[in-house]
This record gives structure tokens, C-alpha cells and sequence, in this order.
């Protein structure tokens, strides 16, 4: 008997695959199918896989034609399963000719011409071709436009932006640059709003009342009652509302959030989270400090996010302290943030006008879980215990800091499947946090010994 083994991911399984599993079968007696895991995918780029592992794997297996499912979860299991199946040949489409060459030391590699005019990013992106508008000023609209382009499906179209350089920088990449937001949402399907967090309540509404869903670079807002009153006005649209914290989509973060909470350093007491980046502020400028994020708004819901992924929304006490770097604006220098939980506390230091160790350390009873800086793009994580002979270390690639990764976990909310990675609940308490600072409530405000 001549066993023949094929690899695929199979999303939305289509005529090109059926005649490349069709052929791969007569080029033997028995075909063995190794479907990719969602991870191994995830890892090696293919972040827009619309279907999951378990979709797949039933799809191929309804074309009656593989003899065996398989699933390919790590780099280099081709050559463990050639052994332990025994395969004669593997075979795979044309568009793979030399990449696996190197399987010929263990069994004969065949490569079969690819089926022209059909592929699944061709399905995924005729599927849900979602029209995306940006309004805002931030330098983070060019990396979200270049991270757009990894993922099928989307389409930035238009930007409206009273910042005429970046408007230049990105000219030839959107159709429509405009200052009109009405004219912007009348282009788009959806709209990421990346303007200034003093901004963001009226941008969003704009955007829900012209039936737009909406992805919101965090915080939603800068009062707990207006972003609940957002999110309400979304339900009732049945408009999608998320925000994004891209650091919630990187997968070594999301993988570490899921170890903590499982219970691999035992009973979490302490989250000590910062994030500082030093940026050349003129606290005297005021026209600029007025556009420009401060520490609290650029960093706080980053920093926060593992504090309320752990402990909760419903702290016991919070306290802010703040170095002002400009009152007028609130544009603070440094802020630390202490919440105290039942039998557990957080520390979070954010700052741009203060330069920091960016680590992330999460404190429990039986060890404790080392992120180091920049933790909120990490690949890397270490799960630490008294006996460092029990050490683990994690690592996960993390293309594009998390925001292509966001994107899509945006568009799969809008075609209603799953649900967001950050919740209201959490949303909104980072909302409470914004008003807190803003409102004084709390705060206490360090001399800095700065006119201002
Ligand atoms: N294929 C084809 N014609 C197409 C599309 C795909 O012959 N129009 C073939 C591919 O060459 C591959 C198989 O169908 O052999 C599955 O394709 P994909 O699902 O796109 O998976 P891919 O990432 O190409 O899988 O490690 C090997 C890879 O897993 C191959």
C-alpha cells in the first residue's frame, strides 16, 4: 500500500483544494490530510483563517477523499508523522515547488500544479468587504493602515484628519482624505477613530447615529456614563462598538492572561504593570499639549488592562497620583495608579514626560509571571516559582504589535461571530479611571515644582 501525506489549513474549503486532494489520493492507495491548527497558522502569518480548526478538518472529511485527518500543530511535525504514519510520498500544490525539498531525505516529495483562479484570501476577501474610515491625528494611523493591508477582507478608504503631514504620509494610500467627518462616514462601513480622547465621545456617536460600527483606540471615552451610554446606543443599532487596546490581541499576552488565570502561579495578590515611552513634550506649547495625548490617556488603558483581566473591574479603593507636566490641559508627566481588591493590590506607572522599566509583573502564591519590556508587545513571557528548576518560558511571535490581530477579531464581531476580547465592563472601568484622573477624584497631585 502507497501512503501519500498533504498539509493545508482547507478554509472555506474550495474546488482548487478538492482537486489537489483529489490528485494527491491517486498518486497512492492511502491519503493522509494534516489540517493546520489555528495556532500553528496564527504562527506562521495567516491570521484571516475564517473557519476554525474543527470547520475545517469536517469539511475536508465530507469530501470522502482523505482516508485519514490529521492535525499539523508545530514547525517540523511533517517529518515526525512521514515517520510515525510511514508515508511514501507528500505531496503538495506548486505553489509550495522547493519549500520542502528537504523532506526527500525521508520520503518522495511531489508537487502538483496549483489550481489557477481560486484561492480562500480571494473568498475571504470577495466575503466581507468592509470599507474602514480613520478620523484622527495620531502617528499610529500609519501603522494601522500598513497592518490593514495583512488583512483580508478590509478596506481603508478614506481619512479625516485635521493633521495635514500625516495626511500626506498615508495620500497614497487612501481614496478619500477629507476634514468632512460626515462626508468620511458616508464613504465607509466602519470607522476607527484614533482622535483625541477628549473627542472621542462625539466622534463615536457621529459615527453610531450614521449607522457606522466602530472601533475606538482606548479609552472609549473620558466618562464612565458616556461610554455607557455608547455602548447602549450600539446595542440598540446593532452596531458593533470595540475597544482597542492592541495589546489585548497579541497572542503571548492573551496565552499569558489564560495561564494566570488558570492558576499556574496560584492565587494572584499583586499586578504591577508600567509603561512609560519619553517623548519631547512643550508643556509651554499649549496649542499642541491641547492635540497631543497625555501619559494617562496614551498609556493608562494599556497599563490597566492585565489590573482588570485579573482582579476585576470592582476595585475596594483607587488612588491616582500625578506629576503635572501642564495643568491647563492635564497633561501629566508621570501618574501611578494604586487599586486595592479584596486581598489583592495593583500598581500601574505610566508616563511620557518619565522613563521607566516597561515590565509586567504578576505576583501570586505559588510564583510569579515575569513579562519584560516592552511588555505590552511582547513574544515573551516566564513563568517564575521558588524552585527555578520549575521554570517555564513562553514565546509567541507577535507580527504587527496585535493590530492586525485586531482588526480581525473587528471584523469577525461585525460578520456577529464571537465575542470582544475587552468587555464593557472592562471598557467602561477604564472609562471610571479616565474620569477619576480628569475629575480630581482621589488624585493626589505631586509638586513638580513647574510653573503651570
Ligand atoms: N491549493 C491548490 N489550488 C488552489 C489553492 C490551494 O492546489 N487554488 C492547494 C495548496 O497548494 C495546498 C492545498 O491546496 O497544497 C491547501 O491549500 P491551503 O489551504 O491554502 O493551505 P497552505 O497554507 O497552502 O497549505 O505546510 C504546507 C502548507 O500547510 C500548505
Amino acid at each position: 500500500m502507497i501512503k501519500v501525506i498533504t498539509y493545508g489549513t482547507y478554509d472555506l474549503l474550495h474546488y482548487g483544494h478538492i482537486k489537489l486532494l483529489e490528485r494527491a489520493k491517486a498518486l497512492g492507495d492511502y491519503l493522509i490530510v494534516g489540517v493546520t491548527a489555528d495556532d500553528f497558522d496564527r504562527t506562521r502569518g495567516k491570521i484571516n483563517v475564517q473557519q476554525s480548526l474543527m470547520e475545517r478538518v469536517e469539511a475536508v472529511r465530507q469530501t470522502g477523499i482523505a482516508d485519514e485527518i490529521i492535525v499539523e500543530e508545530y514547525e517540523g511535525q511533517k517529518i515526525d508523522d512521514i515517520k510515525k504514519y510511514g508515508a511514501d510520498i507528500f505531496t503538495v500544490g506548486s505553489d509550495w515547488k522547493g519549500h520542502f525539498d528537504y523532506l526527500n531525505e525521508f520520503c518522495k516529495v511531489v508537487y502538483l500544479d496549483r489550481t489557477q483562479g481560486i484561492s480562500s484570501s480571494e473568498l475571504r476577501a470577495a466575503k466581507n468587504e468592509l470599507r474602514l474610515g480613520i478620523i484622527g491625528e495620531s502617528p499610529i494611523i500609519k501603522k494601522f493602515i500598513r497592518e490593514s493591508e495583512f488583512v483580508n477582507g478590509v478596506k481603508i478608504v478614506g481619512i479625516c484628519s485635521s493633521n495635514k503631514s500625516c495626511e500626506s504620509e498615508v495620500a497614497e494610500k487612501v481614496s478619500l482624505i477629507t476634514d468632512d467627518y460626515d462626508l468620511l462616514l458616508d464613504s465607509v462601513d466602519a470607522v476607527y477613530v484614533v482622535s483625541h480622547p477628549s473627542r472621542h465621545y462625539s466622534d463615536i456617536r457621529t459615527s453610531l447615529l450614521k449607522e457606522k460600527h466602530v472601533l475606538c483606540e482606548s479609552p472609549i471615552s473620558l466618562s464612565m456614563e458616556e461610554t455607557k451610554e455608547l455602548y447602549s446606543l450600539a446595542h440598540k443599532k446593532g452596531l458593533i462598538l470595540i475597544d482597542a487596546v492592541k495589546t489585548a490581541y497579541s497572542t503571548a499576552y492573551s496565552r499569558m492572561i489564560l495561564l494566570a488565570k488558570g492558576g499556574k502561579i496560584g492565587e494572584i495578590v499583586s499586578v504591577d504593570s508600567t509603561c512609560t515611552s519619553l517623548r519631547n513634550v512643550d508643556y509651554s506649547n499649549t496649542d499642541q499639549l491641547g492635540k497631543v495625548w497625555n501619559s494617562i490617556t496614551s498609556w493608562g488603558p494599556t497599563a490597566l488592562l492585565p489590573v482588570f483581566q485579573l482582579l476585576g473591574v470592582e476595585n475596594k479603593f483607587m488612588r491616582i497620583i500625578t506629576r503635572m507636566g501642564n495643568k491647563i490641559h492635564s497633561y501629566d508627566e508621570f501618574t501611578k495608579i494604586t487599586l486595592e481588591y479584596q486581598g489583592s493590590v495593583a500598581s500601574v506607572k505610566v508616563g511620557k514626560g518619565v522613563k521607566s522599566e516597561g515590565e509586567l509583573i504578576i505576583s501570586g502564591t505559588k510564583g510569579y509571571i515575569y513579562v519584560p519590556a516592552p511588555w505590552w508587545k511582547t513574544e515573551y513571557f516566564e513563568i517564575r516559582y521558588e524552585n527555578e528548576s520549575e521554570n517555564k518560558r513562553y514565546f509567541y511571535q507577535l507580527d504587527g504589535e496585535g493590530i492586525r490581530n485586531e482588526i480581525v477579531s473587528f471584523l469577525r464581531l461585525i460578520e456577529h461571530k464571537g465575542a470582544s476580547i475587552i468587555s464593557e465592563s472592562l471598557s467602561i472601568a477604564i472609562s471610571q479611571v479616565m474620569e477619576d484622573f480628569y475629575n480630581g477624584n482621589n488624585v493626589v497631585n505631586l509638586v513638580s515644582g513647574k510653573d503651570n
